[in-house]
């Protein structure tokens, strides 16, 4: 059905930055699966080891990169060798991230800078090293990661909410300013999904319980239940693919409903 050849990704070159786990890997994969040739980094050679293994579990042949997306040098080095080994880079999936729960007049400046250097500079550094590329190809998909917390504050996240609406808005930025070269940029936001970053949220407490904030994210997602990073695959692939070259400057919130929802009365 001709509709569905829009969603392909056949021949296209896609860096997903922090792609050895999480959501970054779900996105790769399903990249991959849409057709698509796959870089990724990440900061730690022992999860790029355990990455690549997974990879190729999927049959997906990935070229990893060490590379710490706050270091213009490390991304620019990286940048040049995906482009002569895989070709210019067409898709770029700004994922990498962190974050630091601490509340606000606790935290140091140090903590609040790293937070910010990840998760909203290195987009910034990323996305120049990739734009020139893409001019010159005549087009290119950037989609950061953002989060609930590009539109909703709460207690410890201050770095994060901090960075992640900024993430929002330099979303709108690239549009604004690299939409006539054919390049959409947009976002994808993501809910309350279940990957090592939230894991301390969803421990089992010592009495057995669910954790609280566990308890928490199921009252107020209308789905009742937490994200996969799978939830996230089609979402990506939509973004990446000539389906969505009129869209830009969006924000997708992938969130079970969470954003349109007072919460369940307790
Ligand atoms: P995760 O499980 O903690 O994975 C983060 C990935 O980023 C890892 O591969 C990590 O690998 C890499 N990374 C961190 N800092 C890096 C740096 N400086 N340079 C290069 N790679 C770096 O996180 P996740 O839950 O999959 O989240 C991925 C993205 O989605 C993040 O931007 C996060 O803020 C966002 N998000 C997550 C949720 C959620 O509920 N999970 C919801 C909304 C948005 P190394 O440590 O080896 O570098
Ligand atoms: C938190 C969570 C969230 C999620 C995500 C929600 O501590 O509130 O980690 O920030 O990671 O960003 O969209």
């Amino acid at each position: 059905m001709e509709v569905l050849k829009q969603f392909s990704l056949e021949g296209k070159v896609a860096l997903v930055t922090g792609a050895a786990y999480g959501i970054g890997f779900a996105i790769a994969e399903a990249y991959a699966k849409a057709g698509a040739k796959i870089a990724f980094n990440c900061r730690s050679t022992e999860h790029m080891e355990k990455a690549l293994e997974e990879y190729q579990k999927e049959g997906i042949d990935a070229k990893g990169y060490i590379c710490d997306v706050t270091k213009e040098d490390q991304v620019k080095e990286m940048v040049s060798d995906i482009e002569k080994s895989l070709g210019t880079i067409d898709i770029l999936v700004n994922n990498a991230g962190i974050i630091k729960r601490i509340p606000m007049t606790d935290m140091r400046v140090d903590e609040f800078r790293e937070v910010v250097d990840i998760d909203l500079v290195a987009p910034f550094i990323v996305s120049k090293a990739v734009i020139p590329s893409m001019i010159k190809k005549g087009n290119g998909k950037i989609i950061n990661i953002c989060s609930m917390m590009s539109e909703l504050g709460r207690e410890t996240v201050s770095a994060y909410a901090s960075a992640k609406g900024g993430l929002k808005m330099l979303t709108k930025n690239i549009a604004s300013e690299y939409g006539k070269y054919n390049i959409q940029c947009n976002g994808i936001g993501p809910g309350y999904i279940a990957t090592p970053q939230t894991a301390p949220l969803r421990e089992i407490q010592p009495d057995g319980e669910r954790h609280p904030f566990d308890k928490f994210i199921i009252s107020k997602t209308p789905a009742e239940r937490w994200g996969t990073p799978k939830d996230l695959m089609g979402p990506a692939v939509f973004l990446a693919s000539e389906a969505s070259d009129f869209i830009n400057g969006h924000i997708l919130y992938v969130d079970g409903g969470i954003l349109a929802y007072i919460g369940k009365q307790p």
